[in-house]
């Protein structure tokens, strides 16, 4: 039995232009972002310098516009993979919102883990914007075309928990470049926030509109341009600026934004300008900072964009906070949740590990020594992965 909500679907059913419409409604700006992004660059593979360490042109970069394209990271038959374990996931997926079987009449996926799995929206729809929805922080909605006429009735917005529902997804959680580059950002004791992979349908997906990710920590004395930490997101299909996600260069630089007012004074129009999008291929990891002004259209596209997104903090950042985007608000981030959150890198490392011998593992400093205690096993699996996001670490 789900303890904390059943699954419903968070919007309702739009009614604004036809998704033809839309798409081109949409041509021009979209040219406009790809030339943009083609001139800001930030892209290319992880390099490291011979110390092992991300290399400090790569770093300058992310901190110079809050945002970088890492090329290639995840391989082929790793995406392969993980496509396949994405496609069981949405295969079960409640039939309906709320029902406890999925499409072929099986119990569906999640049924008994304390966090519900899936999120289900209107297609084509904005769940959050101009809502008090997490914090209020998508304060202005975006335009939600009416799907067309025989799209279903609801479609899979979110998926929570890959670290437990995809084996696949918790040895990407331990990859060994991904894990140093979290290091080179927020230190060798850098702990987890939360993960959750987006699925954007062509001609459903909805949208996710504009705003900045931190909560906590605006008006604090030591605010620092990374102090809401930041998301990867790895792309399994190629993003398009139709379907993918945009951000804002440099404004995490910029403290809070007055997206609303941004907004007005673009006359209203969500396709705000200056906004570049993060355009892909399969096994491409994207970095972006929390703070930077960022969000995704309708996906009005003929592309289907599926992004696991998972984030790192600053340890300082986390200890003693509250939990304002988490699952409990009251819950306190000591010493204890910290560690029990972040053991499921230490168990992704040893999957990954065990998955592929041949690979350097990361070592992720604030389990060394402890491997033994959290190699992938049974044992771990029910003391460290069940349930492991209602342990998130939200900010
Ligand atoms: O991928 C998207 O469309 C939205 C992602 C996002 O807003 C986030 O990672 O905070």
């Amino acid at each position: 039995m789900n303890k904390l909500a059943a699954a419903s679907s968070e919007s309702t059913r739009a009614s604004g232009p036809t998704r033809a419409e839309h798409a081109a409604g949409m041509a021009a700006y979209l040219d406009d972002g790809e030339r943009l992004a083609g001139e800001v660059g930030n892209r290319g593979p992880v390099r490291f310098d011979a110390n092992g360490k991300l290399h400090p042109e790569i770093l300058a970069a992310y901190w110079k516009h809050g945002f970088y394209v890492f090329e290639g990271v995840v391989g082929a038959a790793e995406v392969a993979a993980l496509r396949a374990d994405v496609d069981n996931m949405l295969e079960r997926a409640p039939v309906t919102p709320g029902a406890t079987v999925d499409a072929e009449g099986r119990p569906a996926l999640g049924r008994d883990f304390a966090r519900e799995t899936y999120t289900f929206i209107k297609p084509l729809s904005d769940p959050w914007g101009g809502t008090d929805k997490l914090n209020g922080r998508h304060p202005s909605q975006m335009t939600q075309p009416a799907p067309d006429a025989d799209a279903p009735e609801d479609v899979v917005y979110l998926m929570y928990g890959m670290c437990q529902s995809m084996l696949s997804g918790l040895r990407v959680y331990g990859h060994p470049s991904l894990l140093a580059i979290a290091e080179a950002i927020n230190g060798t004791d850098f702990v987890p926030y939360n993960d959750a992979i987006f699925v954007k349908q062509p001609g459903l997906g909805g949208s996710v509109a504009w705003h900045q990710d931190g909560v906590t920590h605006w008006n604090s004395p030591d605010w620092d341009e990374g102090i809401h930490g930041f998301n990867f997101q790895v792309q399994l299909y190629p993003t398009t600026p139709g379907n993918c996600l945009w951000v804002m260069p440099g404004t995490h630089k910029d403290g809070r934004i007055d997206i609303k007012r941004r907004v007005a004074e673009n006359g209203g129009s969500d396709k705000l300008p200056g906004a570049v999008p993060l355009i892909c291929q399969p096994g491409d990891a994207t970095i972006v900072n929390r703070q930077m002004l960022h969000g995704s259209f309708a996906n009005t596209s003929p592309d289907l964009r599926i992004s696991l997104t998972f984030g790192f903090h600053c340890r300082t950042s986390i200890l003693g906070q509250k939990g304002v985007l988490a699952v409990n608000a009251e819950d306190v981030y000591d010493e204890q949740r910290i560690f029990d959150r972040a053991a499921v890198i230490a168990v992704a490392i040893d999957a990954r590990r065990q998955h592929f011998p041949d690979e350097t593992p990361f070592r992720y400093q604030p389990f060394a020594g402890l491997e033994d205690d959290f190699a992938f096993n049974d044992e771990t699996f029910g003391r460290v992965l069940r349930d492991y996001n209602t342990k998130d670490l939200a900010i």
